[in-house]
């Protein structure tokens, strides 16, 4: 699975280093730009797509989720592995968050200006709920990749920073799905990509 890409990687720091007098370090690497379609065009926004072989060193993050409005902010936040997440409350009103997805947690309930944090080590889809507010209702995506993108509201979405080569794209959403897609990464430049959504797979 990893061959590839370390190889295509080995191509670019190859590529780097040769070309670093002429041209800037952003210009090697290649980036997917992609479309999502949707039969609802609702359903074209928060579409998590991942890269799954990607074979890169894993380098987790802290992510933010702000509860802003009585609403998560943002609805579906995609993570590496061993990422964690910021949870804030930014509304003048008391928020809880909880999950009853893979090892069901609580957080509790906490004050404007304040936050809990929580690292995420599985991978999955986990739903965030506010025991005050029961209408709201974020994901948190994990996924093993450090490669990945969410799409706006016009199902538009990027993966930059890509060694040329070729891939294998997984796609999440919350009501549809699609299946995995290979797609060859151009070593410099754009490559698009439109993923169609239709029913979830079981
Ligand atoms: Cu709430």
């Amino acid at each position: 699975m990893t061959r590839i890409p370390l190889l295509a990687l080995t191509a670019a720091a190859g590529l780097a280093a040769s070309a670093l007098v002429s041209l800037p370090c952003a210009a090697l690497a290649g980036e997917i730009v992609g479309q999502i379609d949707a039969p609802v065009p609702k359903h074209k926004a928060n579409v998590v797509v991942y890269v799954r072989n990607a074979g890169l060193e894993p380098a987790p993050k802290t992510a933010l989720m702000d509860q802003e409005g009585l609403v998560f902010k943002p609805r579906v936040l995609p993570v590496q592995k061993g990422s964690t997440v910021e949870f804030r409350n930014s509304d003048p009103v008391g928020h809880n968050v909880n999950s009853p997805d893979g090892k069901p947690y609580d957080l509790g309930t906490w004050p404007k200006g304040e936050s809990r944090k929580k690292t995420f080590t599985e991978t999955g889809a986990f739903r965030q709920l506010c025991s005050v507010h029961d209408d709201m209702i974020a994901w948190v995506v994990v996924v093993d990749s450090r490669h990945f993108g969410v799409s706006d509201k016009a199902g538009a979405f990027r993966i930059p920073d890509l060694p040329a080569g070729k891939y294998t794209l997984g796609v999440w959403h919350e009501k549809l799905g699609a299946a995995d897609r290979t797609v060859e990464v151009a070593a410099t430049g754009p490559t698009p990509v439109t993923i169609t959504l239709g029913p979830k797979a079981p």
